[in-house]
């Protein structure tokens, strides 16, 4: 198709670009680190979102040079960064599927210079189910060598909660529904305070995703949930934004 086209030329000519969005610490509002999320805006097409591009490159089987591109982008940002800033990164279902992405991830970072203790990877329940054997292996490889995982989109989906019991993730990041309807409806603030308590239990440290107010963090700090990223905090911007957003924090 004319997409699929248009996006292997924007791979092959380094036009898909990576912007960052800050994650804080909701105690003092203090920077802990960024997401990465791909960006790219064709001549032609415009912008086109990664929802559209990034199952795309799945289907067609491009993930991987898409997915490698784009980390050795945000692990060469992360770089400038100060050191005890850690890079969140989206891995999509199928490279959950395929042994080699540990190997993968590793090399890509470690070519940069990136330590693999500065580097997180955000992953779904659906694509931890899909082959849960293979998933839990490339977790394990990637967890030994320093990288934490967080559990993206949590709430939303087929979660089940034994997954967060048997499955090794250092993180969850509460789906922004949760978020959006926190001011206005009890039963989410009940939820979210539930998460907010199971995760201290298990030793998970929890993200609420997707803060766009005051009231919305307060409530949210209230409930002590640990971290938080959202518009309310910043939106996502390009490598050399982020370098001016931090020149303004340190
Ligand atoms: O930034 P935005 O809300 O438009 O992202 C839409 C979706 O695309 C989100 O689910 C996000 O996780 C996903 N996404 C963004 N960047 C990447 C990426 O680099 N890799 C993968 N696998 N998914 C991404
Ligand atoms: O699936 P994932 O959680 O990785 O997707 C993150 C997406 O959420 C990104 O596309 C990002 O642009 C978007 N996002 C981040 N903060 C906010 C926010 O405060 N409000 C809304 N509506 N979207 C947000
Ligand atoms: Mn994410
Ligand atoms: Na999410």
């Amino acid at each position: 198709t004319q997409l699929e086209q248009a996006l292997r030329n924007a791979i092959i000519a380094d036009e898909v670009d990576v912007h960052f969005q800050p994650i804080v610490n909701l105690k003092d509002d203090s920077v802990v680190g960024f997401e990465a999320l791909a960006r790219w805006c064709d001549a032609d097409l415009g912008y086109v979102s990664p929802a559209v591009f990034v199952p795309l490159a799945e289907e067609r089987g491009f993930i991987d040079t898409l997915s490698e591109a784009l980390l050795r982008k945000a692990a060469e940002a992360a770089l400038a960064w100060p050191k005890e800033l850690f890079l969140s990164f989206n891995l999509s279902s199928a490279q959950l599927m395929d042994p080699s992405t540990s190997a993968n991830v590793l090399s890509i970072i470690g070519r940069a210079g990136l330590d693999p203790r500065r580097l997180e990877l955000e992953i779904t329940e659906t694509a931890v189910m899909t082959d849960e054997d293979v998933a839990q292996k490339i977790v394990t490889e990637l967890r030994a060598a320093g990288v934490r995982i967080s559990l993206d989109d949590f709430g939303t989906g087929q979660s089940s909660l034994g997954r967060l019991r048997d499955f090794s993730f250092d993180k969850v990041k509460v789906d922004r529904a949760f978020v959006s309807r926190i001011s206005h409806d009890r039963s989410s603030e009940h939820i979210v305070k539930a998460i907010v308590a199971m995760c201290d239990g298990l030793d998970l440290e929890v993200v609420a995703e997707g803060i766009e107010d005051v009231s919305e963090a307060l409530k949210l700090k209230a409930l002590g949930c640990g971290m938080g990223q959202g518009y309310f905090y910043g939106k996502p911007v390009d490598a050399v934004a982020t370098m001016r957003y931090l020149a303004t924090k340190y």
